[in-house]
């Protein structure tokens, strides 16, 4: 028989190692508040950074926690790891120690790199930890210079550890079909699934989205407001600059509106990459056009919800800027069908991204166009599969095709539009909200006998979690209980699960067999605005 080797491929190889060999050297690979770094000044921390984690006896294969607010330890770390053949996995910065906990476990990394900010959540769950051994700690943004890393045990400083390191490293030859990351991703039910994403899968998003979409080269500069965890953020911010030569500007700060456009007048990016929420903010903010320079942009990106078609008209009123809404998932890594320059229609999602290839089924058929069905995806930047969730994985990956859970029809010039989840699931600011957690949660407060969570469209056109609350008999329903019930979801999840809205009632809609009808409450939801409810920030 005819034996094929897969191709020895490092990702961080062709991301970072490249540019040096192609005469970057001395080019802007990253803006960061007041500071530069070329692509030599990135290579040379991403080999510090490899060389660190090997000296600490970290493998190939094994997985590193990465807990980092947006900052240049972010890409040493990724492309460090990366580098050595060890795995790294960017988490969500908003989560709470218990998340952290069973990430850890479940992953089982033996290394994390995390901000000096996020250390204590991280610490707080430390001596229930079975597998890490590990933790180096990026010095904090205020008065880095006064930081000592605490004297635990497996504890150590960022900066000094990469100073004590070698700036050169030989990449590990890892496989293109081999783990290069994961990224967790949430569902209705359980716990956040390990997505595993191989060496090759950057690079087919970089020659798809990347090249036919964003046209990218090394001239452009990107800017996301959806930080570096996210899988849209990592592209947008990362491997999409990093494939092209292009710069990126990092920002560590909480993306408010007036923050972003100062940071756009700024650094002037030509891409910038937003969410739904975000443009809806800064369409907020008096006098915008006005007040900040966006002429730099030569595209705006949205992706992780539907993007209103109000909002589109609006910014493109606004600021002279079409909006080119596109669907991704963490599963896909990025973005596989979207609007783009030439071809857009406001409120659908775009057309195929060249590259990749799409299916809309019901009863186990493709439907003709106009029709709805679930969207089923296929190419190469797929995942592997979910770590240690068979059951999960066979749900979700079949064969070449991915099913993203979304509910699509297709129109006759080959636009997709979203019509909503086949699942339960919502998102608020471009974010997965489980609703069973959010249930959960509720239902531990004394007051609270059962609850639904469902995603709520706001005035903007925007879902956020809204609950219908039964209270137990003794209990008053009113302003003062919605403003409890939401501290308490606040004080036990991350703070964007908590709902907006709050709504009592007598009892919850039911199927004869005791299951609760939710398309019930969400259709009433749109209909009738909510006595009780009570809008949040
Ligand atoms: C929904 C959208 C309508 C949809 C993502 C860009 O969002 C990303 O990944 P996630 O795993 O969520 C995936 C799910 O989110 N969705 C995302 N974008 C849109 N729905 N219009 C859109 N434009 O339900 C999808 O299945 O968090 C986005 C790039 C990479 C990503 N991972």
């Amino acid at each position: 028989g005819h034996v094929s080797w897969t191709p020895v491929l490092n990702a961080a190889v062709y991301y970072v190692d490249r540019h040096i060999e192609e005469g970057r050297g001395e080019k802007t690979a990253i803006y960061y508040l007041d500071q530069t770094f070329t692509y030599g000044q990135v290579a040379e921390m991403v080999n510090r950074a490899g060389n660190t984690l090997r000296s600490l006896g970290i493998l190939r294969e094994q997985r590193v926690l990465l807990l980092l607010l947006d900052c240049p330890a972010f890409a040493a770390a990724f492309f460090g790891a990366m580098k050595i053949g060890a795995v790294p996995i960017p988490v969500n910065t908003l989560l709470t120690p218990a998340d952290y906990l069973y990430i850890l476990q479940d992953s089982r990394a033996t290394a994390a790199v995390v901000s000096a900010e996020l250390l204590p959540g991280l610490l707080e769950v430390k001596h229930q930890l079975s597998y890490l051994q590990h933790i180096l700690v990026v010095p904090p943004l205020e008065n880095p210079q006064s930081f000592t890393v605490p004297t635990d045990l497996g504890l150590y400083d960022w900066d000094e550890a990469l100073a004590g390191a070698k700036p050169f490293l030989e990449p590990e030859a890892t496989s293109a079909d081999e783990a290069a990351f994961w990224l967790y991703s949430s569902g209705t039910t359980g716990f956040p699934k390990g997505t595993i994403h191989l060496h090759h899968d950057m690079i087919v998003c970089s020659a798809t989205y990347g090249r036919h979409v964003l046209n990218i080269t090394e001239n452009d500069i990107t800017y996301s407001v959806a930080r570096l965890f996210f899988a849209y953020g990592l592209g947008n911010a990362l491997y999409f600059p990093f494939g092209a030569g292009a710069a990126t500007v990092l920002n560590p700060y909480r993306p408010e509106p007036v923050k972003v456009l100062e940071i756009v007048q700024k650094y002037r990016p030509t891409l910038y990459f937003g969410v739904p929420t975000s443009y809806t903010a800064i369409l907020q903010v008096p006098e915008a056009a006005q007040r900040y320079d966006l002429s730099s942009i030569r595209f705006c990106a949205s992706a992780g919800e539907a993007l209103p078609r109000p909002i589109f008209e609006q910014w493109l009123a606004t600021f002279g800027l079409p909006i080119y809404d596109g669907i991704g998932s963490t599963e896909m890594a990025h973005i596989f069908i979207t609007n783009k320059p030439g071809a857009y229609k406001a409120g659908s999602s775009g057309t195929l991204v060249p590259g990749y290839r799409a299916r809309i089924i019901s009863e186990g058929r493709e439907v003709p166009v106009g029709e709805i069905g679930n969207l089923m995806v296929s190419g190469d930047s797929a995942a592997a599969g979910y770590w240690n969730k068979h059951e999960k994985s066979k749900e979700t990956f079949q064969g070449s095709w991915i099913n993203t859970g979304d509910k699509y029809y297709k129109d006759a010039e080959g636009y997709y539009w979203h019509v909503g989840r086949s699942d339960d699931m919502l998102k608020a600011g471009g974010i997965w909200v489980s609703p069973m957690e959010v249930e959960n949660i509720l239902m531990e407060h004394p007051a609270v006998l059962e609850s639904v969570v469902i995603g709520h469209i706001d005035e903007d056109g925007l879902s956020k979690p809204k609950a219908f609350v039964v209270l137990k008999p003794g209990f008053e329903p009113g302003p003062a209980m919605v403003k409890e019930l939401q501290n308490h979801v606040k004080k036990s999840a991350a703070p964007y699960k908590y709902p907006r809205w709050i709504e009592f009632v007598d009892s919850l809609p039911r199927t004869a067999s005791g299951k609760i009808r939710r398309y019930v409450l969400r259709n009433l939801s749109t209909a009738v605005p909510a006595e009780n409810s009570q809008a949040g920030a």
